[in-house]
């Protein structure tokens, strides 16, 4: 740990402290100047090693188990401090969760420049291929509380906070590209009425409902969003399996003070991929935990999750081109019109030592940027520079919150800011406003402002980007609400689009105003004729006049990118295989099956009727899960080792059928031995490319089947 003090004298000893010690940072126990006070005994633990329990203040505590009475049944007395301290900070222990994303999973990385661009930007990260920073990232989903479930449909929060050499830079973004509003002056009654209802207080991480398709319906530059949110993007599979974006256009600056226009995405390394709806909402129930499960455990288990930095880079005069306004958060830019440029790679490789101290206190702020990289004139994104900061103030208790480990840069910090409630650290002297000429009276002066290595703002001298005005307006552009949830919606496959009706029919369905439905759907007659019938058919309503558009939409090209299943990695790594397997089943073969699945990079997780060793054809063997405990749909593939009276056995378990059942409605592989046959009859589960005797399921690989979907479900 650092004790060196800075230039200002403030001692940073806090934010130096490793995480995971367990410990309380040194200093704070030792004495100011550092010293232990030697007439405290020198003996920290017991012999077996065990530290020395004791309340806040160090008090060594005799008995944890009994508060001190007025005799044997007498009163507790006030005098216990011990049980006073104790329950005074359990009574504090919860602070405000977040207003919105208050669902969230952390973890620690790395992050690597894999391209310099120093011609492009200054930002001291970007200059060296081979340049690295440490990272945290957090995951959350946004409109549920903190103890919501892990899948609802929902945009999915994308923060990392990269510490870098020149200061703490939070690219907070989104796991979708869009936004549902351009001006930061609607983002709380948008989170209002997505929010449970203000008087039912339901329903809970649910867009489904009359308050948010109220707002929707009347907020027809939500729509390009809408169709994101209502595709597969907003149901992921895994966190691991996500793009994230930026989705403001920022900027980059160079030595020169030369600006480009950037647009940042992160590509995961295992590819994109979504749940099923039906999968989704059964996850809900079987693991509400299941993405934060899923990230834990590949961190823990040395299979660290990694992102491609990639960026989209253009000048003012690609700009004005665009049919579309590049400070628009509702708009995207193609990839085929602007390629992504990959510039580096971030690896998740530690998860959080205590999830309250990192995760929960972590604060993002887009305000965090350094130098090389700046804001543009976007209305969302001017928004949020003052709302992160205020809301930390409200969560955190104190503006000194930039102090939590979690939240301070690591590389030095010195400036004037002192006091405020909870200060940490310890500045000495006198020197605490500038100017000042202490050094001259021989005394510490403090630290300087730097012009020239300093943040600078970017000056754009040109009328579209530093028009001078203010006026409460929206650019020219911005009107145009429908081009590109049109692009969006005809770039995806034929069953993504029934998805996304489905969707719509399903949350709808649940709005219980006319209408607002009929609202909704109007709209939609400008995205896609056929969309809006499909909508209007699955709701069993009159198609109604087709709203009016501020702008005509125009059809762009569609784009490939848009689509997960376009782009699909068909690939083992980071999935998980069930396999089924009762008694007398053969072990050698479902040791062999194992063995691939990991040799492949995905993980085999054996179910049974029951965990303890089961007796099997070659020895005992242990599940991982039980059956009830483990339904298919926390797997990405399934396959059955079985006996006939053991499926025999299990076709009268509600769970086994359902087990299968689910595994091919959601348009799983299924492997499966002849022994397995009564099972998957019971579960009506008929032959097709992913339903494959167990010796073909590594060369059928883990994909979803969708030729499967339209024999399984009525897509809307
Ligand atoms: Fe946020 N947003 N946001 N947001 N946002 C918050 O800050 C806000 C927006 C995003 O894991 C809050 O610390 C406004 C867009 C993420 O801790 C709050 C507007 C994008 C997270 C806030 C937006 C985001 C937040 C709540 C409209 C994607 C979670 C707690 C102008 C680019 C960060 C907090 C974490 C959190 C305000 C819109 C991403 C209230 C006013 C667009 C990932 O300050």
């Amino acid at each position: 740990m650092s004790k060196s003090k800075n230039s200002s004298g403030q001692k940073n000893s806090l934010r130096d402290h490793p995480p995971g010690s367990g410990q309380v940072p040194t200093e704070a126990v030792l004495g100011a100047g550092g010293e232990l006070h030697q007439n405290v005994s020198a003996k920290i633990a017991d012999d077996d090693g065990a530290a020395f329990l004791t309340d806040n203040f160090g008090h060594r505590i005799s008995d944890n188990q009994n508060s001190l009475k007025a005799g044997e049944r007498g009163p507790t007395l006030l005098e216990d401090f011990v049980l006073r301290e104790k329950i005074f900070h359990f009574d504090h222990e919860r602070i405000p969760e977040r207003i919105v994303h208050a669902r969230g999973s952390g973890a620690h990385g790395v992050f690597e420049c894999t391209k310099a661009i120093p011609g492009l930007t200054k930002a001291s990260i970007f200059q060296k291929a081979g340049g690295t920073c440490p990272v945290f990232v957090r995951f959350s989903t946004v409109a549920g509380g903190a103890g919501s479930i892990d899948t609802p449909r929902d945009v999915r929060g994308f923060a990392v906070k990269l510490y870098t050499d020149t200061g703490n830079w939070d690219l907070v973004g989104n796991n979708i590209p869009v936004f549902f509003i351009q001006d930061a002056i609607k983002f709380p009654d948008l989170v209002h009425s997505v929010k449970m209802e203000a008087d039912r207080g339901y329903p809970q991480a649910a867009s489904a409902h009359d308050t948010f398709w109220d707002f929707i319906g009347l907020m027809p530059e939500s729509m390009h969003t809408i169709m994101w949110a209502m595709s597969d993007r907003a149901i992921p599979r895994s966190l691991r399996m996500m793009e994230g974006f930026g989705v403001h256009t920022f900027r980059f600056v160079n030595e020169k003070g030369e600006g480009k226009f950037v647009k940042f995405h992160w590509k995961p390394v295992l590819g994109i991929q979504s749940t099923i709806w039906d999968e989704a909402v059964k996850i809900a129930g079987a693991d509400p935990d299941f993405h934060r499960r899923d990230l834990f455990e590949a961190i823990d288990a040395g299979d660290f999750p990694a992102w491609d930095l990639g960026v989209q880079l253009f000048d003012e005069a690609f700009a004005a081109k665009q049919p579309y306004d590049v400070l628009d958060a509702t708009k995207l830019i193609p990839e085929e019109d602007l390629p992504v440029e990959i510039i580096g790679r971030m690896t998740l490789n530690r998860n959080v030592d205590n999830f309250f101290a990192e995760t929960e206190q972590a604060a993002f702020l887009p305000t965090n940027i350094i130098p090389g990289i700046d804001f543009t004139n976007d209305p969302l994104l001017q928004g949020r520079l003052f709302s992160y900061l205020d809301t930390q103030k409200s969560r955190l208790g104190t503006t000194n919150f930039h102090q939590i480990p979690i939240n301070a840069p690591k590389c030095p910090f010195h400036n004037f800011q002192r006091d405020g409630m909870m200060q940490t650290l310890v500045p000495t002297g006198r020197a605490n406003y500038e100017p000042n000429s202490l050094v001259e009276a021989g005394e510490d002066g403090g630290p300087r402002a730097s012009p020239e290595t300093g943040f600078t703002t970017f000056t754009a001298n040109d009328e579209r980007n530093d028009p001078g005005q203010k006026l409460r307006i929206r650019a020219e552009l911005f009107a145009d609400h429908y081009s590109q949830p049109r692009l969006f919606y005809r770039s995806q496959t034929d069953n993504e689009q029934a998805h996304i009706a489905s969707a719509l029919v399903f949350e709808l369905s649940k709005v219980t105003l006319d209408h607002v439905r009929a609202r909704v759907v109007s709209r939609l007659r400008n995205i896609d004729e056929g969309l809006a019938k499909r909508v209007a058919e699955g709701l069993a309503i009159d198609l109604p006049e087709k709203a009016k558009a501020a702008r005509a939409p125009i059809d762009m090209a569609p784009s490939d990118a848009l689509s997960i299943q376009k782009r699909a990695k068909d690939m083992l790594k980071g999935r998980k295989v069930g396999i089924l397997f009762a008694d007398g089943s053969d072990k050698a073969a479902i040791d062999a099956l194992k063995a691939a699945i990991e040799k492949a990079g995905g993980t085999a997780f054996l179910v049974a009727p029951k965990v303890g060793g089961i007796k099997v054809k070659g020895g005992t063997l242990k599940a991982d899960g039980q059956l009830a405990g483990s339904p298919s749909v926390l797997f990405d593939a399934v396959a059955s080792i079985l006996m006939p009276d053991a499926a025999a056995k299990l076709a009268k378990d509600g769970a086994a059928v359902q087990w299968f059942m689910d595994a091919y409605g959601h348009c799983k592989t299924i492997g499966h031995c002849s022994g397995s046959q009564i099972l998957i009859d019971k579960a009506n589960v008929q032959p097709d490319e992913g339903v494959v005797p167990v010796e073909d399921f590594m060369k059928t690989g883990v994909k979803r089947h969708w030729a499967r979907e339209p024999h399984v479900r009525d897509l809307a």
